[in-house]
């Protein structure tokens, strides 16, 4: 068994093609490129490809229509909820409290909160793209004159040296989406890790978790009857042909998503419909019919797993909301003190 493919880099709602070309680290020169990941992914068996790069122009656009189909519950689930809670995710935090998220995107769930929080001091974006960011940043400032926007451009899957203004305020984090869980367990607990020395002591995260449902659901959430998730698949296969030289068969490969129990978690596979030889980059290589190019992982989690998780990342679960259906869970956790056993 394999925890494969590499975990997505976290994305929110993305659109610009600047989000897109993120995906490279702006610290990490020696970062491996689209074309060594992707030679690797091939390489490797079973074959993977990393979704980050499911985010291009297009990828980014097709996201922003899966968060709108009826199959995909998560977005408008999650939205529901912190329109709910937000007064009491507030008062949680306390007046006077920067709220610091990790991922920002376009920040449209954060407008919620910033709404909510008449006391909120500041708010600190983090986002890799440092043109999204500043596009986000003038945007949120227009429509929000009173609010500190502190923009901070970094890559949040490591520490994040927090400006001055930031750093000497309570802090509540914030992780939507369940973007959490696209990571596999590892990749997870040292992202909350991460997070956690960012935040620092006494700080609070505020995070998005999709939960375990029918399989049905779950699968038909990936798996949409318009087929937009199909074509989000497959602009993985396009751009590489596009970007990289391939000669990826587009007309023989199909969108599958499918549950995988031991793993609890949704994958995403591009197969082969029949046999074929295929090139990127100038190396070759071939799909048997059937075979598959595994291209995400999408967690889901119960109640416990969610807790051992935080619990691992150096997060206590404080507050647990879910949606009347009980199909997504927004949780806050507090900044754990380290202490013996028990
Ligand atoms: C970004 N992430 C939380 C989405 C998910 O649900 O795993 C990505 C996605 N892949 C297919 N549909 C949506």
């Amino acid at each position: 068994m394999t925890d494969s493919p590499n975990d997505a880099r976290p994305h929110r709602l993305v659109i610009h093609q600047s989000h897109a070309q993120s995906n490279h680290s702006p610290h990490a020169s020696s970062a491996p490129s689209f074309a060594d990941d992707v030679r690797a992914g091939l390489t490797a068996k079973p074959k993977t490809l990393p979704p980050k790069y499911f985010y291009d122009a297009l990828g980014s656009q097709l996201f922003e229509a899966i968060c709108l189909l009826p199959e995909y519950y998560l977005t408008r689930t999650e939205t529901r909820i912190l329109q709910q809670r937000a007064g009491e995710i507030g008062r949680r935090a306390g007046p006077g409290c920067a709220l610091v998220e990790f991922g920002s995107g376009s920040s449209v769930k954060s407008r919620l909160l910033i709404e909510a929080l008449p006391e909120l001091a500041l708010y600190a974006p983090i986002d890799i793209s440092r043109e999204h960011l500043d596009a986000t940043a003038a945007q949120l400032r227009r429509d929000y004159p009173k609010l500190n926007v502190v923009p901070v451009c970094a890559d949040f899957m490591k520490p994040v040296r927090l400006p001055e203004a930031v750093a000497g305020l309570p802090k509540l984090g914030f992780f939507p989406g369940s973007t959490i869980g696209n990571m596999v367990a590892r990749t997870a607990v040292d992202l909350l890790r991460s997070m956690r020395a960012t935040l620092g002591e006494g700080s609070q995260l505020l995070i998005g978790m999709d939960l375990i449902k029918d399989v049905a659901v779950l699968e038909a959430a990936y798996d949409d009857a318009q087929g937009v998730t199909a074509a989000f698949n497959l602009n993985l296969a396009r751009r590489i042909n596009r970007e990289l030289g391939g000669t990826l068969p587009l007309d023989r490969l199909r969108h599958v998503a499918r549950w995988n129990d031991t793993y609890a978690r949704i994958e995403m596979h591009l197969e082969a419909t029949e046999a074929f030889d295929f090139e990127v980059s100038g190396c070759r290589f071939s799909l048997h019919r059937g075979e598959t190019i595994h291209t995400e992982n999408s967690h889901k989690f119960d109640l416990r797993s969610q807790n051992t998780l935080l619990l691992a990342g150096g997060w206590t679960p404080a507050r647990r909301w879910l949606d009347s259906e009980g199909r997504f869970s927004l949780i806050v956790a507090d900044w754990t003190i380290p202490r013996g056993a028990p």
